[in-house]
């Protein structure tokens, strides 16, 4: 009886493990570093992505997040699924976390000797020469080596374009087809920044993972309970007042088209929509406050978060913020708040933005429309 029972238990597993077993997509793969800027710039470039491996119709290998965690002096990087599920992504297209497709199918579907890179045309620094040298620099050799990848050649897609349109693709499949490509592993994301207008809605498949969302609700919870609240983003760090200093030269930097609109249809940034004063703050709080009626703020802040100018202002106004610093559950909390207000320019405002768009959820950003004289509270 014991032994029946045991095979019937080894069938029963076998089976089990034959179905989940994951299956090589013969239409291929699409893969890319996402080795261009911090959170916001990598969130931006993933919804390109995720468009262009649909338009492609190949499997999008799901990267982990490059972070930068000072001091030390490599990258370092976040498995994808840390942050977001992936199976809401599958409802939209074909996707494998970077970890489960090199446990599983790499040696299969892109073997070792036979790993090229693409990338628009040769990068110009690093040691070889007509090559992508896709493994020079900071995070771009400590991501792929967190793979153990090494390429063994490199090709150059220009005058390609990662655009989606029908011809364009067409050009893609026939100039890379799967049975000689089945992975076109690129140097950087194959998107355009920021992200096109046509995708800025599949943000609706990016859900936080379990565990961002319970230190949301946990957070919430205890310290701001059933109230209504405000969120607001504070980018106030020194590497954005630098970057705002360029504003008259590259006026649609970063997000800014969030707010100016893609063809700039709403005007241009003022220096008070990319670095705010005090005085900007406080006013556009108290407006939101005023026409809200809520009585407690959530600050989410890179750098100084104003908690005690604010309260002195608004007395009767509960300031809370979360500690220790966590990016993540910053950006969560805000697309929970019930009013949101954000910084134009800032690609980590547009993703909280995105966020409460597809939830229904107001928004606004500080000093847009920009005002031409500062009103005193
Ligand atoms: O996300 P991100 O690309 O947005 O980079 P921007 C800003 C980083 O600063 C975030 C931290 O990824 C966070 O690590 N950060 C910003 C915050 N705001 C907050 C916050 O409210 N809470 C917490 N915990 N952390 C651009 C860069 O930043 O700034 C550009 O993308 C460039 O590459 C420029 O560096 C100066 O679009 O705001």
């Amino acid at each position: 009886m014991m032994a029946v029972t045991h095979v019937l238990f080894v069938l029963l597993c076998s089976v089990i493990s034959l179905g989940s077993e994951i299956q090589v997509d013969p239409n291929g793969y699409v893969m890319y570093c996402p080795c261009m800027g911090r959170f916001g710039n990598q969130a931006d470039h993933f919804l390109g992505v995720l468009s262009f491996a649909k338009a492609l119709d190949r499997t999008l290998v799901l990267p982990p997040w490059v972070e930068f965690h000072f001091p030390a002096p490599r990258s370092v990087q976040v498995p994808f699924d840390v942050y977001f599920q992936v199976k809401p992504l599958l409802e939209f297209h074909r996707v494998i976390t970077m970890e489960s497709f090199f446990e599983n199918l790499a040696d299969e579907v892109w073997p070792k000797g036979k790993r090229t890179v693409f990338c628009y045309q040769a990068r110009t620094y690093g040691a070889k020469e007509n090559d992508c040298n896709a493994k020079e620099g900071n995070p771009f050799g400590p991501f792929w080596d967190t793979f153990n990848v090494e390429f063994d050649s490199s090709e150059f897609y220009q005058p390609l374009y990662h655009d989606v349109t029908h011809s364009e693709i067409k050009r893609w499949k026939e100039r890379y087809p799967v049975s000689k490509f089945p992975v076109l592993a690129f140097t950087g994301a194959p998107a355009s920044f920021p992200v096109q207008q046509q995708n800025v809605g599949l943000h609706k498949y990016l859900k936080w993972s379990d565990n961002i969302a319970a230190q949301r609700d946990k957070f919430i919870k205890e310290n701001i309970g059933d109230e209504k609240f405000v969120g607001i983003h504070l980018r106030l760090g020194s590497d954005f007042e630098n970057a705002c200093k360029h504003l008259d030269s590259s006026p649609n930097m970063f997000a800014a088209v969030q707010c100016l609109g893609y063809r700039n249809e709403h005007g241009k940034a003022s220096q008070e929509m990319c670095y705010q004063s005090e005085k900007t703050i406080f006013r556009d709080l108290s407006k939101v406050l005023k026409s809200t009626g809520y009585s407690t703020v959530f600050i989410a802040t890179d750098s100084k978060d104003l908690k005690s100018q604010l309260s002195k202002k608004f007395k009767k106004v509960k300031f809370v913020k979360h500690s220790p610093d966590n990016a993540h559950v910053d950006l969560a909390i805000l697309g929970a708040s019930d009013y949101f207000i954000g910084n134009c320019i800032s690609t980590f405002t547009a993703f909280v933005k995105r966020e409460r768009d597809v939830n229904n959820k107001p928004s606004k950003f500080w000093d847009f429309p920009p005002s031409k004289k500062h009103e005193e509270l």
